[in-house]
């Protein structure tokens, strides 16, 4: 155990040294400023590193997140935490804060906030520069699209989400520009980088000492995903023969951790997977994220707006097509059939319906079925903006949540917060399993 340490730790080394050389690349090719001599000069101290491995911190049973712990690292100056958002919609990023914000909270740190961006603009960005991108990808991991977007195609945060709901739970420091500059005005910090693939494992927030033989139980499928297996190419290649589920530690392996930003790179946060030793602290973390998701005063307001005007009662459905493998691929039977499993007419023939697909040709056979149709784009102006889409998908989210009956798409996470909200959610010992990125370790044995 103490060698996949070791070697996870100079993993880490080595993968902060390769992540300033992509951005040197890329700050070169774009015009960016360098900050490449100031992130090296801070790159953490091998030393340091190496010293870590050699601690054996034992935590004891309910020590933990009643209060969380300072950890004897803390000083006066603010630590920090944060995270890469993916290339993504706005609920691929909810997830990675999701995460970040649970390890915020285990590690007492300040959690630093990113703004959505636009998926309209993140697709045909892709697009047009794809094989730059693949390049990318290939040799040096992956989410460049989210780093290169400009500051006009992002939207703060704060107004997507309530932060005060966020600041209940972990503080935090929202950042309002694109990431390379972020990157850029915090160089003068020391960074920790942490990068780590479901294709290789996941996290748990602690094992207590003498229960390391509970991990051999694990049911574990590796992600195979194109994506999560370029994630993390060092990391990939140094644990190629480690023994898998690769389970990360967050506590042991980042609470003395001196730097003053915790970096999750590349999918680290989005992925992260995290389950936690004991059931209640799995709770607690659980209720961390449902009470910190609130959206914004302003994106309520809006919502309400539109409910106002349907008529009630109401069914909703959710149509995620464009770019969704899954989803995309499905006729409208898919969804009729649903709604007829739920007798959906028999509430009502009023249908809200949530949708990235701007054919209205397509919804024909709901009409024809005896559905009558309301869309979101029917209510609000076009404001001009790249992310128009996604600011009316946060309304098209809520009026959803507040519809009788519900049917989603498959493998969406933008349907799966609606879910969530909607509290439709597979439910096992008081712990929800589905639509939830953190669970409890017990649940992942193979005899539970
Ligand atoms: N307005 C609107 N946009 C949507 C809808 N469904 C998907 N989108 C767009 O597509 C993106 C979906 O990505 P994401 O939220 O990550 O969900 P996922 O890709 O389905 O898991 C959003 O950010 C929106 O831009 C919808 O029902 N309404
Ligand atoms: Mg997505």
């Amino acid at each position: 155990m103490t060698r996949l340490f070791t070697l996870l730790l100079f993993a880490q080394l080595l993968a902060g040294l390769f992540m300033a050389a992509q951005f040197y690349f890329l700050t070169l090719q774009d015009g960016v400023r360098d900050f490449q001599d100031k992130r090296l000069k801070s790159a953490a101290n091998p030393s340091d590193a190496l010293s870590r491995t050699g601690e054996n911190l034992r935590l004891k049973e309910g020590q933990l997140y009643n209060e969380v712990r300072k950890s004897h690292v803390q000083t006066s100056r603010r630590l920090y935490l944060t995270y890469q958002p993916p290339d993504g919609g706005w609920n691929n990023h909810r997830i990675a804060l999701e995460n970040a914000i649970i390890l915020a909270k285990l590690l007492n740190r300040t959690l630093i906030v990113h703004p959505v961006a636009s998926h309209d603009m993140a697709i045909s960005l892709r697009k047009k520069r794809l094989a730059q991108w693949k390049n990318l990808e290939k040799r040096s991991g992956i989410n460049w699209v989210y780093n290169h977007m400009s500051d006009r195609d992002l939207v703060p945060i704060s107004r997507v989400l309530d932060l005060g709901r966020i600041r209940s739970i972990v503080e935090v420091f929202e950042v309002r520009t694109n990431h390379l500059t972020f990157r850029d005005e915090f160089s003068h910090l020391k960074w920790h980088y942490v990068c780590h693939s479901d294709a290789l494992g996941f996290w748990v927030d602690s094992i207590p000492a003498g229960n390391e033989s509970v991990t051999r139980g694990i049911a574990f499928v590796p992600n195979n995903s194109s994506r999560s297996v370029r994630a993390c190419p060092v990391e990939t290649v140094l644990l190629k023969h480690a023994n898998k589920p690769v389970i990360r530690r967050i506590l042991e392996e980042l609470q003395n951790v001196q730097a003053d930003v915790i970096y999750l790179s590349q999918d680290t946060s989005y992925k992260a997977n995290v389950q936690f030793f004991h059931m209640k602290d799995a709770l607690k973390a659980q209720q961390w994220i449902l009470s910190s998701m609130w959206l914004s005063p302003h994106v309520y307001k809006r919502a309400f707006q539109i409910l106002a005007i349907l008529p009630k009662p109401f069914n909703a459905i959710h149509v995620r097509r464009t770019d969704h493998r899954v989803s995309s691929s499905e006729a409208p039977s898919y969804w009729l059939h649903n709604m007829a499993r739920q007798n959906f007419l028999n509430v009502s023939t009023a249908l809200y319906v949530a949708t990235d697909e701007r054919d209205k040709n397509w919804f024909t056979p709901f009409s024809k079925a005896g559905y009558q149709l309301y869309f979101s784009d029917e209510f609000f102006e076009s404001s001009g903006r790249s992310y128009d889409m996604d600011i009316r998908g946060l309304y098209d989210q809520l009026v959803c949540v507040h519809a009788k009956l519900f049917v989603g798409s498959k493998s969406s996470s933008f349907s799966s917060f609606i879910y969530r909200s909607r509290k439709e959610v597979m439910i096992k010992d008081g712990l929800i399993l589905s639509h939830m990125p953190i669970g409890w370790l017990g649940h992942r044995l193979r005899s539970s």
